[in-house]
């Protein structure tokens, strides 16, 4: 029996009777229906009221966003899983009517490309969370902190410019529909772009200023001119399944010239979590990527996650990169296996994060000659890093430094990286390496 999807009995942080409940609990049974591996959902969410359901998931990955911004957010999740992963990842998304306004060209690009992302649009007619403004879903004449008066301009009708953005599924219903949860547990099915709009109440301020309650929303869906009920369901490719439909072709060519599997044997049978530290502008990031690619040589899954200040050309640089046999299903490092500090930037980043304090009596690290660590639990191995190949090498040689020492990758599978990116300067960086290998 699977753990449930939702934390048992958690209190709901809403006013009551707030219709964010009702969504919730739907979405909630919709998962138990479907019986997703926990691992394979993705909840993401927009700011407001509607946003705070995060703590409430107890299984499936949840990412808080920007407002307006969750659908794009889960579109790069869907797209990333379609083409590099096993395009099995569901993303859904839970917004609001006022960030599915802000962000609203999201949900058409969403559409548009058919990324397989669901979009439960919480439509309580305003902004809830920051005290009942209007947004551009609110009915006619509806009292908001912003039209005492009432509203004096039409609602947008969501589900309509998703028809013609050409979403393959469309769906707007109540938060007493008895359907509610099979329509969303159908939404998220469906393979490609989902969006259920569901029309619920804000107790904490539309109620309070509009006659209106759970019995009227019908009332408002037609006075406003909406259709209700699943408007457009129907099946298109996907952008992944366009995507790897494209690029078969080309594979099928590339796996001719590389032979297909893993070209080299990988040392290491455990995952390897390295930190590497230095300068931005010192290729720090592409040292990572080099020896990323040279584990992907070597079959092994990997992640790399760069880290610098938002002025890009000054201060650190950090990449966090883990290899591993198995597939990587958290891409944080808690204990690193390795930590590569290369500059006194990077060190002085690791040292504020908390990294340094971080490594355990067993953590490799490797330390450029001058740059002042403090004290580690484990010791420091140092080397001459800037001074024997360049700031610019440096991260490299600290790279070819670990896998010389640790054997986790073959050295060929590094060089075979290089000279695939880097062919102009594969000589050069090899010399390079070479006085810091050869130093040791
Ligand atoms: C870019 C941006 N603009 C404005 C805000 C302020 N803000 C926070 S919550 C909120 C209202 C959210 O309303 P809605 O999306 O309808 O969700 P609800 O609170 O009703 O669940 C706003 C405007 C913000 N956080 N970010
Ligand atoms: S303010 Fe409105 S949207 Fe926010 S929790 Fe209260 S009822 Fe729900």
């Amino acid at each position: 029996m699977m753990d449930p999807y939702l934390v048992k009995d958690a209190p709901l942080p809403y006013c009551k009777g707030c219709g964010h409940g009702l969504v919730l609990r739907a979405f909630g049974e919709a998962l138990e229906k479907l019986q997703l591996p926990p691992a394979e959902v993705a909840v993401v969410t927009d700011i407001g009221c509607v946003g705070l359901a995060d703590a409430l998931f107890a299984t499936p990955h949840t990412v808080h966003t920007t407002h307006g911004r969750s659908t794009a957010f889960a579109t790069g999740l869907a797209l990333a899983d379609s083409v590099l992963g096993a395009a099995r990842l569901k993303p859904v998304v839970m917004i609001g009517d006022g960030g599915a306004m802000i962000g609203i060209n999201h949900l058409v690009n969403a559409a548009l490309l058919n990324a397989d992302v669901t979009v439960l649009v919480h439509n309580n007619f305003m902004f809830g969370m920051t005290g009942g403004q209007n947004s551009a879903f609110s009915p006619l004449e509806f009292v908001t902190a912003t039209t005492p008066a009432g509203n004096a301009v039409p609602p947008l009708d969501l589900a309509q410019v998703l028809v013609a953005s050409r979403a393959s599924f469309v769906a707007r219903k109540i938060t007493s529909d008895h359907d509610l949860t099979d329509v969303i547990a159908r939404a998220i099915a469906h393979p490609g772009f989902a969006m259920v709009e569901i029309l619920e109440l804000c107790t904490g301020f539309a109620t309070k200023w509009n006659p209106l309650t759970g019995a009227q929303l019908k009332q408002v869906a037609e006075k406003a001119g909406y259709a209700l009920g699943v408007l457009r369901e129907e099946r298109r490719p996907t952008f992944g399944d366009g995507y790897k439909e494209r690029g078969k072709e080309a594979r099928r060519e590339g796996n001719k010239e590389n032979g297909a599997g893993p070209r080299f044997a990988a040392g290491t049978e455990v995952a390897q979590r390295l930190v590497m530290a230095g300068t931005a502008g010192e290729r720090v990031q592409t040292a990572a990527m080099l020896l990323g690619q040279a584990a992907m040589l070597c079959g092994l899954h990997v992640t790399q996650k760069n880290d610098y200040p938002v002025t890009q050309g000054t201060g650190f640089s950090i990449s966090e990169v883990i290899l591993s046999p198995e597939e990587i299903l958290f891409t944080g490092i808690e204990e690193p296996d390795a930590v590569l500090v290369v500059s006194a930037d990077g060190a002085r980043e690791l040292e504020r994060t908390g990294m340094l304090a971080r490594v355990a009596e067993e953590t490799l690290v490797l330390a450029d000659t001058d740059i002042h660590l403090p004290e580690l639990r484990c010791t420091i191995q140092r080397f001459a890093f800037r001074s024997a190949t360049g700031p610019k090498t440096a991260a490299l040689a600290a790279v070819a430094q670990w896998l010389d020492m640790t054997g986790a990758l073959p050295m060929d599978a590094l060089w075979t990286a290089i000279e695939e990116r880097f062919p102009k300067e594969m000589e050069s960086t090899r010399a390079s390496l070479g006085k810091i290998l050869q130093t040791t």
